[in-house]
């Protein structure tokens, strides 16, 4: 069973009712969820937009293969209806990534594991900070908090009360 760390993000469309299906189906598809972050309302990175995204951790055990779990969550992207765009950074209904699959180093064209722009993004390390802030990142040996500590990025990171 390994311990898989995703990251949902989106910008566009009914974003409570997206996320909940997100999660319903990554439950469905690939292991129970045994922890999320809170939910994150997060300046666009990369890009310009008036439309903020929303930004969610969640853990899940799996039995899947990185590769596997990949697959579905591509094809989950899809169903809840993700067109993808020429541009490399692009309003979207729904982003799921993986950030870490266990310790897992992956230098692969159709996946890098840890995700490879993690560090340089607040909208990922705030919320991963609250699920797992002393989890040590395997290529920067580094735990969260200090990531987050020594992060650059400026751009807004609000968590959500609900
Ligand atoms: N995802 C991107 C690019 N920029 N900005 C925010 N705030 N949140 C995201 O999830 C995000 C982004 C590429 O996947
Ligand atoms: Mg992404
Ligand atoms: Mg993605």
């Amino acid at each position: 069973m390994a311990k898989l760390f995703l990251l949902l993000g989106g910008n566009l469309g009914d974003k409570t009712q997206i996320f909940a299906t997100a999660r319903k189906r990554l439950e469905e598809e690939l292991g129970s969820l045994v922890q999320q972050s809170s939910i994150y309302e997060t300046e666009p990175w990369g890009f310009e937009s008036d439309d903020l995204f929303w930004n969610q951790v969640l853990v899940i055990n799996t039995s899947l293969s990185a590769t596997d779990v990949l697959k579905h969550t591509k094809a989950i992207e899809l169903e809840l209806g993700r067109i993808r765009h020429a541009a490399r950074y692009a309003s979207r209904l729904i982003d799921i990534d993986l950030l870490f699959y266990d310790e897992l180093v992956l230098n692969e064209p159709a996946l890098e594991l840890p995700h490879p722009r993690m560090i340089d993004r607040r909208f990922v390390l705030e919320p991963l900070a609250e699920v797992a802030g002393n989890f040590i990142h395997p290529v920067f040996k580094k735990s969260i908090n200090k990531l987050v500590n020594e992060c650059h990025d400026q751009l807004s990171v609000k968590r959500l009360i609900d």
